[in-house]
């Protein structure tokens, strides 16, 4: 199955809170761009154009979170993590304390690139059995 074509058909604003309606029947998978196993992204690294929007799904039945490394966003770029956090601090102290940010199996987070550049993100409770991932946004 080839995610990037949901992202290059779909387009930045139109995939905003579609992506459960956008493969047809209501039993489908919803699209996505990165799903997750049991403590992978995949894929781990995503390039999209500025604008996009890249769908995390969580594909596993672990629950999971993407959360943006402090140092990990380009300049004047917007830190992002699931549960909607400002920073990693704040992220990783609301996920010790109620695991807050936690993506359940089968649902998704989405966020929308704007500014190019390099952007690095982890899963807080499988960050270091190695589950981190990179998007690439290009101009
Ligand atoms: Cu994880």
């Amino acid at each position: 199955m080839n995610r990037r074509a949901f992202l290059g058909g779909v387009g930045a604003a139109a995939s905003l809170g579609l992506a459960g309606c956008l493969t047809g029947g209501s039993d489908a998978e919803p699209s996505y761009d990165v799903g997750m196993s049991s403590s992978a992204f995949e894929p781990s690294r995503v390039e999209v154009t500025a604008g996009e929007t890249v769908v995390w799904r969580n594909t596993n039945s672990r629950a999971h979170t993407v959360t943006a490394y402090e140092t990990g966003v380009p300049e004047g770029a917007e830190y992002f993590a699931s549960g909607g956090y400002g920073s990693e601090r704040e992220a990783r102290d609301a996920f010790i304390e109620s695991f807050g940010g936690a993506i359940a199996s089968r649902d998704t987070y989405e966020h929308t690139f704007t500014v190019p550049g390099q952007y690095d993100y982890f899963c807080i409770p499988h960050e270091r059995g190695g589950m981190v991932g990179t998007v690439v946004v290009q101009e």
